[in-house]
């Protein structure tokens, strides 16, 4: 059974996320050792993960890009200890030279937040493997992102530069088989054009690829539960992450992206026992 057959488990999937990075918004510098970042990713599948996505560069909004030598030393290791034991792992690099060397070492997916604009080499070297990609809707590196939020029609517009993303990596050779687009949730997005995006998901899941969702903790649910004038915490976030699963499993959705599995994996089983009795 392939990762992108449809549904792969009979159901959404749940992919958690192993951040090894000193700064991410919602984990940064507790995973950056490479054991606890082992031990971390061994936990999510023990909560339900189906799979594991490692990056080991943050693209919380303003964040600066880390040098390649530092990403292929936080990433690799985590890579190859969790893809040994047979965890299917995928990992979150907008670099060409990290997700070949990812692939090389058992990975089984590439997550690129830039959809293959980031790095002129990723589509080439995705295309020379049977790898699936990630690719997600993207304007802009993470330090000038939100600078980038303008849109005529939010909706038509990013799937219209996210098709041009696809296409292109169609034209370098991929199999759109192999594809799964994300809308690129907080991504030169505000909070508002978020929910915007999740309350047209048909939009996406109509695309003919595989979509994946990654709400899980964004500032967006923050600002929605917030109180007193204060952003609800990052890790009380969670409630409200399963909420959004829910929905984007009934949405038909192929896997979503959270740091907490744990609930998201049950809400994807309430719905698949709900829909096969539709
Ligand atoms: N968001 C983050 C990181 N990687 N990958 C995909 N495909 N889609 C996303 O929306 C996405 C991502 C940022 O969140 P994090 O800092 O919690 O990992």
């Amino acid at each position: 059974m392939g990762l992108l057959d449809s549904p792969p488990a009979g159901r959404c999937l749940v992919m958690g996320v192993v951040n090894v990075t000193p700064d991410s918004f919602s984990d940064g510098g507790r995973w950056l050792d490479a054991d606890h970042a082992i031990a971390h990713g061994f936990d999510l599948v023990e909560a339900g993960a189906d799979l594991v996505d490692v990056g080991g560069e943050s693209t919380r909004p303003g964040a600066d890009r880390v040098d390649e030598q530092t990403e292929l030393g936080r990433v690799l290791p985590v890579v190859k200890a969790l893809a040994a034991e047979g965890v299917t792992v995928s990992v979150d690099t907008m670099r060409s030279s990290v997700a070949q060397q990812a692939l090389e070492a058992g990975a089984a997916l590439v997550n690129d937040v830039s959809g293959g604009r980031a790095d002129p080499d990723m589509i080439r070297v995705v295309a020379q493997t049977e790898a699936p990609v990630v690719l997600m809707h993207w304007r802009h590196h993470s330090v000038h992102m939100q600078e980038h939020t303008h849109y005529d029609d939010l909706v038509r517009d990013v799937v219209t530069e996210l098709t041009e993303q696809v296409d292109a990596a169609v034209a370098a050779g991929i199999d759109p088989a192999r594809i799964v687009i994300d809308p690129g949730l907080g991504f030169s997005k505000t909070g508002d054009q978020n929910w915007t995006i999740l309350a047209h998901l048909d939009a996406f899941t109509g695309l003919g690829h595989q979509v994946l969702v990654a709400a899980s903790r964004k500032r967006f649910l923050g600002e929605l539960l917030a109180a007193n004038g204060e952003q609800r915490p990052v890790d009380e976030r969670e409630d409200a992450t399963a909420a959004l699963t829910t929905l984007c499993a009934a949405a038909g959705v192929w896997a979503v992206r959270v740091h907490e599995p744990g609930p998201s994996a049950d809400a994807v089983r309430v719905v698949a026992r709900l829909q096969g009795d539709v």
